[in-house]
């Protein structure tokens, strides 16, 4: 199927036309073979004291290097900032395991089961973009892909109960056919779910999730101080390490350290 497929780095006006429409994009080549497989077996060292089965890790980052690097990587950065403008966070960053074998997970939009995102207004506000780095080869359906419903962030329905309940399969279901080291990036407000995994070895995504600075991180309390300390001027300011942020009138975040 169609892929909104868009190239690395820079926003282009296309880009913005492709996701506003379709709610997320494909970007290709973020990753070479070589630094995915690295950051696969760091994703295995992150799960390794865990049953084998579905399940997600926050803080990754913090002891592994090269999950830390994709967290302001320059092929994706630039269109979290062509959306969000110079001042946002990382609010999440998940390394989700799908064991070999693996079933569909459950359709659901991101958000909050505390005044969630579709109650602040429709279409639902971009609260949550998430850029997910594909940690395995999925150009084939069946190997653990992302299955998205494009355009269902303007939908003014919910997906309907029954399909949600029995996790049932949707005409427009697109599922994410790309090879290992692309990165999905998608709106909190597209139904999205794991689809199936048929093959041997066990499937990791390194899921990254941007938010304005004024959203609570959702993967930490607090920072680590040693992490803070040994990072780069970005990551450090992606954390949310801003000057004042609780000043009136939210004028006061810092925009991050561009060059
Ligand atoms: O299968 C995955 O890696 C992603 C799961 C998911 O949809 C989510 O965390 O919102």
């Amino acid at each position: 199927m169609l892929n909104p497929e868009v190239a690395p780095g820079p926003f282009t006006d296309l880009d913005r036309f492709v996701f506003e429409s379709w709610g997320y994009l494909v970007i290709p080549d973020v990753l070479s073979a070589d630094e995915a497989a690295e950051c696969y077996d760091a994703s295995q060292r992150l799960h390794a004291a865990r049953d084998r089965e579905f399940g997600q890790i926050g803080r990754g980052y913090e002891t592994e290097s090269c999950l830390e690097r994709l967290i302001d990587h320059p092929a994706v950065l630039p269109k979290v900032r062509g959306l969000f403008g110079d001042r946002f966070i990382l609010q999440a960053s998940w390394n989700t395991m799908q064991p070999a074998h693996g079933g569909v997970g459950g359709w659901h939009q991101d958000g909050s089961s505390a005044y969630n995102f579709n109650q602040v207004g429709y279409p639902v506000p971009l609260i949550q973009l998430r850029a997910s780095f594909l940690l395995t080869d999925q150009t084939e359906p069946g190997t653990g892909n992302m299955e998205l419903i494009p355009g269902s962030h303007r939908s003014q329905v919910p997906l309907p109960p029954d399909i949600r309940t029995n996790r049932g399969d949707v005409p427009i279901g697109h599922v994410i056919c790309a090879p290992i080291g692309s990165v999905l990036l998608f709106h909190n407000g597209v139904w999205h779910r794991t689809y199936r995994h048929d093959g041997e070895r066990d499937r990791y995504t390194a899921h990254y999730v941007y938010s304005p600075p004024w959203v609570r991180p959702a993967d930490r309390f607090t920072n680590s101080e040693a992490f803070l300390e040994r990072t780069t001027p970005m990551c450090r300011a992606l954390m949310g390490e801003f000057d004042r942020p609780d000043a009136p009138y939210g004028a006061s975040y810092e925009p991050l350290p561009f060059e």
